[in-house]
């Protein structure tokens, strides 16, 4: 593991102007910069590309959040939109029951691998499946990050985490659920890619995706989902620098970034609820 350090900008006279406060670089739906996640976790890059793209879609007075149980929990009060808080796992099946309730409404659900692969997997796929006009967002870190970093059902083989300190075998641990294919197989899904946010190249391209998504869901062609890969350097065990790479090294070649389910195109194809 190399250890990297950030150049160092010598200056021999004062500043002519006031540094920029983050504050100045905070997208509209996002009420303030400052958060207490860990530096260098990929989480609150992927809730303020979720936001942008609410907000260039127009969509913000007519979208409600739903929020699962994990590190990126605490972040949902820095938004400006409607949230909703569910219980561990249970956001698809809130948003179903959001959605048939305010059909007018964008509903939009935010978890992370351990509160979806591991404490609510069927509810998800049960959403996907019929097909409801909602749009489920997965930060996916492959560990429960929040309680410490344990081991979730999407940790890749090899990886170390607080539970598999030698790293995942598949004879003691058993093989990780590629979650986005799964979904992908089921005939509700209008809509399914992964991204990541470890490169801007990367958060560029995931937001197109979450665009793409959103705008399944207002055209109402059924389930829209999409997979963003976050770093964990605190679960990880890995320096906050280092974090980007080993998710390229590590967790995308499992996990494999792009879009894996397009049925935007095939008119046929309609949501559950309409
Ligand atoms: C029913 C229930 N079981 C367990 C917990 C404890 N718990 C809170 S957050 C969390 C981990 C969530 O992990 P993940 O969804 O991957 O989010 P991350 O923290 O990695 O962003 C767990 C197990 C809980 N709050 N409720
Ligand atoms: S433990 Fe991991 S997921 Fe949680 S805030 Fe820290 S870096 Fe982010
Ligand atoms: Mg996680």
């Amino acid at each position: 593991m190399t250890t990297r350090s950030l150049p160092i900008i010598e200056s021999t006279s004062a500043p002519t102007q006031a540094a920029k406060l983050v504050d100045d670089f905070t997208p509209g739906l996002i009420n303030q910069g400052a958060h207490h996640l860990c530096p260098g976790c990929g989480e609150p890059i992927a809730m303020r590309l979720i936001m942008e793209a609410v907000e260039e879609l127009e969509l913000a007075q007519k979208t409600i959040a739903i929020f699962g149980i994990g590190c990126y929990t605490a972040y949902s009060n820095n938004l400006d939109v409607e949230v909703l808080q569910a219980l561990h796992g249970r956001a698809p099946s809130l948003a179903t029951g959001v959605k048939r309730s305010l059909p007018d409404s964008l509903v939009l659900t935010v978890q992370g691998d351990g509160d979806m692969v591991n404490e609510g997997l069927q509810e998800v796929l049960h959403t996907m499946a019929r097909g409801e006009s909602v749009t489920c967002f997965l930060l996916n870190n492959g560990v429960f990050g929040e309680t410490g970093g344990h081991m979730t059902a999407a940790t890749v083989l090899g990886q170390r985490t607080k539970n598999s300190l030698e790293g995942r075998t598949a004879q003691e641990h058993g093989y990780p659920i590629v979650i986005s294919d799964l979904i992908a197989r089921l005939d509700g899904a209008a809509y399914v890619a992964r991204g990541a946010v470890n490169t801007h190249t990367n958060v560029a391209r995931t937001k197109k995706m979450v665009k793409e998504a959103l705008a399944v869901q207002t055209a109402g062609l059924g389930g829209s989902f999409v997979e963003i890969l976050t770093m964990c350097p605190t679960g990880w065990f890995v320096d906050t620098l280092d974090a980007p790479d080993y998710l390229n090294d590590n967790i995308e070649p499992i996990h494999r970034f792009g879009v894996v389910l397009d049925r935007s195109d095939d008119s046929r194809h309609h949501g559950a609820g309409r």
